[in-house]
């Protein structure tokens, strides 16, 4: 099949209100200028952070796309997997991996499983020991510090030293992702900030971004960022400035939302900060530490 844009096989669940998974990755790897296509994983009516959310596992479906995949002979510049509809998926996605990745692709994936210390509602431990399986076939892997955590079996918590943080990703980076890149650590020297931490073992540098605190937490915010991380790399970019991209995405998207009386559980206003995906990089704040 000719390629007239780079293609990227997305492996989300679909929900229908909520601004997270699906709904985040596809207008912002469009806005980005990559094909997305997905694999669904589950569609629910919104995200499980709402009360009463509906659930469709696709687990059945799945190897089905796949399969019709395979006969079109179509090919992926990059494969991107995030929330999982249950367990058993992550051989599902292992499997893609193995028939669609060749040498040298980008196959990243976010492991998602919770935030603030917890499994997400939908979740259990099961699903933890699936992605650690999952994630050694990853180039970059994406965890927030729950899922860092969570992926090493160590309890979690909020105060972390920039020594014990290089630590835990150089442990992740050797069960086989060669990238790390770890979403919400909170950091409160010199002052109250958020930091993105990275690891690259190829290079073997570590890198940082840090921006201001702010008190709001919006669903969906780590599969906007990832997906943005995914898109800057498919256009060349390096490791430091896609982390830049990121974070200075992610930031805008906070600050367009926080200063309306909003319900923040339907995420940031996505449609609002879209275009600023087109425009040149600008200066950014990375650290190398
Ligand atoms: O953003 C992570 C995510 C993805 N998919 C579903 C979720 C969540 C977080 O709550 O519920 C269904």
């Amino acid at each position: 099949m000719q390629s007239h844009t780079k293609k990227i096989a997305a492996v989300h669940d679909l929900c229908g209100y909520g601004h997270v998974s699906l709904t985040a990755v596809i207008p912002i790897l469009s806005a980005m200028g990559v094909q997305v296509c997905p694999l669904p994983t589950a569609i629910l009516s919104a995200h499980t952070q709402y009360a009463g959310f509906s659930f469709l596992d696709l687990s059945k479906e799945m190897p089905r796309f796949i399969d019709h995949w395979k006969q079109l002979d179509m090919r992926f510049d990059a494969i991107y997997s995030g929330y999982l509809g249950s367990p058993s998926q992550a051989d599902i996605v292992a499997a893609l991996i193995d028939d669609f990745a060749g040498d040298g692709q980008l196959v990243v994936v976010d492991p998602v499983l919770g935030d603030n210390g917890k499994l997400y509602a939908s979740l259990h431990y099961d699903m933890v020991a699936e992605m650690r399986k999952l994630i050694q076939k990853a180039v970059v892997v994406t965890p927030n510090l729950t899922e860092l955590l969570l992926l090493l079996d160590k309890p979690y918590k909020n105060e972390v030293t920039a020594a014990e943080m290089k630590a835990y990703m150089r442990a992740l980076s050797e069960t086989g992702p060669d990238t790390v890149i770890v979403t919400s650590v909170p950091e409160t020297v010199p002052e109250r900030t958020t930091s993105v931490m990275a690891y690259s073992r190829s290079s073997n540098r570590f890198w940082k971004v840090s921006c201001a605190y702010l008190p709001a937490h919006y669903p969906g915010t780590g599969d906007a960022f990832t997906s943005v991380i995914t898109g800057s790399l498919m256009q060349g970019d390096s490791l430091p400035i896609a982390l830049d991209r990121a974070v200075q995405f992610i930031l805008m998207g906070i600050r367009a939302t926080f200063g309306y009386d909003y319900d923040n559980l339907a995420g940031i206003l996505l449609e609002r900060v879209l275009p600023a995906l087109q425009a040149p990089v600008q200066i950014g704040s990375y650290e190398y530490f």
